[in-house]
C-alpha cells in the first residue's frame, strides 16, 4: 500500500525551468558557446555541476577549465538564477499541485521534496508551501544528485518509508531514472515519448489526482 509522495520540484511543484535555461544560456553566451534545443534537453534537471560540464562538453571545452574556474562559472549561473528567483511566488505553482497535496493531505499521505536542486528550501519557502513540505532532501546528504538513486531513496527513509510504500513524481529523465533506480513506482509528467521510462505517464501536472493514479496503476 502507498504511503507516501515524493516530489521532485522544477517541472512538478513549480515551473523554474526557463529561469534555469536563461541563466544557462547567458553563461554559454559569455563563452561563446551556441545553445540548442538537444543541449537544453540534456541539462534538464541535471544538477549545477552536471550541467555545466554538459554545455562545455557541447563545445568540446570540457577540459579547458580548472575545476575552480567551472565552481566560478557556476556560481554566476547561479547568482543570475537567484535575482529571478526572487519574484518567484504562489501564482507559480504549477495547475492542479494545490488540489493534489490537499488530497494527499486530507488521506494522510506523506510528502517530501526530492530535488536536485540547492534552491529547493528558499522555492518552497517563496511558493508559501512549507506546511506540506515541512522535508527536503538535503543534497549535503546524500552522494550522487540523479540519475542515481540517492535523492529519491533518502527521501523515502525521511519519510520512514520503504520504497516499494512511495511513489516518485518527476519532469526529468535523469529523475526518472533516479526515482527507477531507488525500486520506487515512478511518475513522469511530460511528453511520454521521451519519458518512457517512467512507469506512469501524464501528460501535464493536471492529470495529478489519486483517482487518475489508480487506474494508470502498473498491472
Ligand atoms: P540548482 P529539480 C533541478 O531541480 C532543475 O531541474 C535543474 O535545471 C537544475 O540545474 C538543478 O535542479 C540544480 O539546481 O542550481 O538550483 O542547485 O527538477 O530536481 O527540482
Ligand atoms: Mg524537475
Amino acid at each position: 500500500k502507498i504511503k507516501g509522495v515524493l516530489f521532485d520540484l522544477n517541472g512538478i511543484i513549480t515551473d523554474s525551468w526557463a529561469y534555469h535555461s536563461q541563466s544557462w544560456r547567458e553563461i554559454a553566451n559569455q563563452l561563446g558557446i551556441q545553445w540548442s534545443s538537444d543541449l537544453e534537453e540534456a541539462i534538464k534537471g541535471r544538477d549545477r555541476i552536471d550541467s555545466l560540464d554538459a554545455i562545455l562538453d557541447s563545445a568540446g571545452k570540457k577540459d579547458q577549465f580548472t575545476r575552480q574556474q567551472k565552481e566560478a562559472l557556476a556560481d554566476k549561473k547561479n547568482d543570475i538564477y537567484q535575482t529571478m528567483l526572487d519574484k518567484m511566488n504562489p501564482s507559480d505553482i504549477l495547475p492542479g499541485i494545490q488540489s493534489f497535496l490537499d488530497e494527499l493531505t486530507q488521506n494522510n499521505y506523506r510528502m517530501i521534496i526530492a530535488s536536485a536542486s540547492a534552491n529547493a528550501p528558499k522555492e518552497i519557502q517563496k511558493l508559501k508551501l512549507e506546511s506540506y513540505f515541512p522535508l527536503i532532501v538535503d543534497l549535503k546528504q546524500i552522494k550522487h544528485n540523479k540519475p542515481a538513486p540517492d535523492v529519491f531513496a533518502k527521501a523515502a527513509e525521511m519519510i520512514h518509508l520503504p520504497p516499494e510504500a512511495c511513489i516518485g513524481i518527476d519532469d526529468g529523465i535523469v529523475g526518472v531514472e533516479s526515482i527507477n533506480a531507488a525500486g520506487i513506482v515512478s511518475i513522469g509528467v511530460g511528453d511520454p515519448q521521451i519519458l518512457h521510462e517512467a512507469d506512469i505517464n501524464f501528460q501535464s501536472t493536471r492529470e495529478l489526482t489519486l483517482k487518475n493514479i489508480r487506474q494508470a496503476w502498473p498491472k
